[in-house]
């Protein structure tokens, strides 16, 4: 917990507001394996992590206003609830309202509420920070309100919030993880079926340390929304040709080959991408649970290349950083990790070198682009939770 936030979005709630406010920790997310793979209906190997949004909400006295408090854009904002609409792309407000919106079409009724929040999950690191935000707000107005919803049926909230708002056409990986995480444990998740289970992750005399870029790209949402876009096209070319299949995860690779002569080959590059990639899913989770950590390294390597050449999603300052920490003897494995476009690579490194590694990449990284990494330790936490026990009638 960030006593710090917690303090902070506290007294800016009791300062601009008045009265005692629901207290919400939402966190993000990292991903061991399955990029992209959500919105194909495959499988992801996500798990929430310390770093997270801290809200503190409560009702309003005007029953059809709301007023939010961005505490690290030191903004504010006040809609009336039968105005709420999405404002321009990458506004902050649209993944508050967003939910929202969300919630009204599902007959719940929100009634006018202060929200006063801050985080410390880096923004544009692929770590999540927009589905902390989506699913901190649902959460917080499920409590206040007492819609009586699910965590499964928050995350897919969260997820129309994206959709609709953010103009994001994500899968539901992240707002899952962070909605179901669970302290110490990885989550396996079929995004088809929804059902998972938890297991722990045991890295021995490993860790997992994220490198943060601070590369991120205005192009990622655009060309993620593409992506999914080719992917379908696949789909409907393996449909007619083929077989009846709903999404990629259905698909083989000798089907995909069998209509390779019908496909543009940015379109089968993109599929094969995907049907690898999910089942680097399933060998991870095995990897893992057999403590095979070479396993781990080298699934991490392959999907950094499918990442880099097949779905081309990664940049030069993520393929230099990957390729410097996989060329060492201290490193098991490092790829680029989340959406793509920058953000982070996540990297199994040997415990006792970790900050040599840090420091050698992070000289490197600055002689070749002349600007820093930043490193993130990785402490895996439970899923959204209520921090504090106040009653509102
Ligand atoms: C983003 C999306 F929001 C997720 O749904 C997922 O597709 C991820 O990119 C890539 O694995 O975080």
């Amino acid at each position: 917990m960030n006593e710090e936030l917690i303090k902070a979005v506290t007294s800016a709630y009791e300062a601009n507001f008045g009265g005692q406010p629901l207290l919400v920790r939402a966190p993000g997310r990292i991903n061991l394996i399955g990029e992209h793979t959500d919105y194909n209906n495959g499988f992801v190997l996500p798990a929430a992590v310390a770093h997270a949004t801290y809200f503190a909400i409560g009702k309003s006295e005007d029953a059809g206003t709301c007023k939010f408090i961005s505490l690290d854009m030191d903004q504010q904002y006040e809609v009336a609830l039968a105005d709420i609409k999405p404002l321009e792309q990458g506004a902050w407000q649209n993944y508050v309202m967003g939910v929202v919106s969300e919630l009204q079409k599902r007959d719940k009724t929100v009634e006018g509420f202060n929200l006063v929040f801050s985080g410390d999950v880096p923004r544009g690191s692929g770590m999540s920070s927009s589905a902390a935000l989506e699913c901190g707000v649902c959460f917080g107005l499920n409590e206040l309100f007492g819609f009586g919803l699910e965590r499964v049926a928050m995350a897919q909230i969260s997820q129309k919030a994206e959709h609709n708002y953010a103009g994001v056409m994500c899968g539901i990986m992240d707002q899952f993880a962070s909605l179901m995480g669970k302290q110490d444990e990885a989550l396996l998740l079929d995004c088809e079926s929804l059902e998972f289970r938890h297991f722990p992750i045991v890295l021995e005399d490993y860790t997992l340390v994220l490198c943060n870029s601070n590369v991120s790209h205005s192009l990622a949402s655009s060309e993620y929304n593409v992506r999914r876009q080719q992917c379908e096209e696949g789909v409907s070319i393996i449909n007619e040709k083929l077989a009846r299949v709903d999404s990629l995860r259905d698909v083989t690779l000798e089907q995909l080959d069998a209509c390779k002569e019908e496909m543009s080959e940015v379109v089968f590059r993109r599929c094969k991408y995907i049907l690898e990639e999910n089942k680097r899913v399933e060998t991870m989770t095995k990897a893992m649970e057999n403590g095979d950590l070479e396993a781990i390294g080298g699934i991490l390597k392959r999907a950094q290349q499918g990442m880099r050449d097949e779905y081309e999603i990664s940049c030069p300052e993520i393929d230099f950083m990957a390729d410097f920490a996989n060329s060492r003897e201290d490193v098991l494995g490092a790829r680029m990790m989340g959406g793509g476009f920058g953000g982070c690579t996540i990297n199994l490194v040997k415990a006792e070198s970790e900050e040599a590694f840090i420091a050698d990449l992070n000289a490197a990284y600055q002689q070749k682009f002349d600007k820093s990494i930043t490193p993130i330790s990785v402490k895996i936490s439970d899923g959204v939770q209520l921090i504090n026990q106040v009653q509102h009638a």
